[in-house]
């Protein structure tokens, strides 16, 4: 059983609940993304199952991205394996059949990001402190291709292109605002309002809704679901880079010493 993420079904109103728990701040790494496939996966193939709502367990955080340790000193083989996981998760997500409902209840940088943009639908807490965005470029490293689509699918080109060039993190006001979420509640009704989210999605009947969705996204799947192995390839060469290394090292150090 999952210990990274813990998953609640109610049978009776066919919603599960989806609770990201892997401290300090649920960053993906390949361990948490394996678990978080499994999770999906069975959910998916669980027919009564028609929603699904993610949402965090740990304070102040949803999801920090990618486990930056994954992509730091690691062997080309291992890069190639961690991505690929990364690749399933998005494509998974992406063209999910459930109603994916995001309840952003913390900051949610980078994959944090993606993650909450395969969705549905998104809330968030209306907390100043919080920030969403694609950040790529303030670690030195360069949103891929299909980050970038799936950004611009929700916020359009315009926002994308800006957004992804200065890294920019959103406040909940400026992303509500720019599209990048749907809706602002104050943090502890955050849940009841995915809840009642739900339940307008669940009134529509699931197969004009499921070929509507498909029909929206699968142009933006196929470009990677075609080019996986070239798509982990351009990664592992990109990633394993001496220039792109030392610029993961020195962000690090900025994470650390944030601290002190
Ligand atoms: N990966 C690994 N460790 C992390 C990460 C991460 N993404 N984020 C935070 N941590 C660690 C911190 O270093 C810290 O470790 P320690 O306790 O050992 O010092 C611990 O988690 C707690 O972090 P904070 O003290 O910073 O916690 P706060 O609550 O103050 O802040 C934040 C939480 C806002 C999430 C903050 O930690 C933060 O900004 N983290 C960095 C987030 C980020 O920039 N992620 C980008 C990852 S890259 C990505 O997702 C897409 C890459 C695409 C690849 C393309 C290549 C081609």
């Amino acid at each position: 059983t999952s210990t990274k993420i813990k998953v609640e079904f109610d049978p009776s109103s066919g919603v599960a609940v989806m609770r990201l728990q892997s401290p300090p701040v649920n960053s993906l790494s390949l361990d948490f993304l394996t678990e978080f496939c499994i999770s999906l996966e069975k959910l998916e193939m669980d027919k009564s199952c028609r929603g699904l709502i993610i949402t965090s367990n740990q304070p102040k955080v949803f999801s920090a991205g990618l486990d930056i340790l994954e992509m730091y000193g690691k062997s080309p083989e291992r890069c190639g394996e961690f991505w690929k996981a990364v690749q399933e998760m998005w494509l998974k997500l992406y063209s999910s059949d459930m109603i994916t409902i995001a309840a952003i209840n913390g900051s949610s940088p980078a994959g944090g990001c993606l993650m909450a943009l395969t969705c549905d639908y998104r809330i968030m807490a209306d907390q100043p402190r919080y920030t969403i965005g694609l950040n790529e470029t303030l670690l030195g490293i360069v949103a891929p291709f299909w980050f970038k689509d799936t950004m611009a699918n929700t916020v359009g080109h315009r926002t994308t292109e800006m957004a992804l060039q200065l890294g920019l993190l959103y406040s909940p006001s400026e992303a509500l605002k720019v599209g990048l979420v749907d809706q602002l509640v104050p943090e502890d009704q955050i849940l009841s309002t995915a809840t009642q989210t739900m339940t307008r999605w669940l009134a529509i009947p699931d197969h004009a809704r499921q070929i509507t969705k498909s029909m929206m996204r699968k142009p933006t799947i196929d470009r990677l679901a075609s080019n996986r192995e070239a798509d982990i390839q351009n990664f592992v060469n990109f990633i394993t880079k001496d220039s792109i290394q030392k610029s993961l090292r020195t962000y690090l150090e900025i994470l650390k010493k944030k601290k002190a």
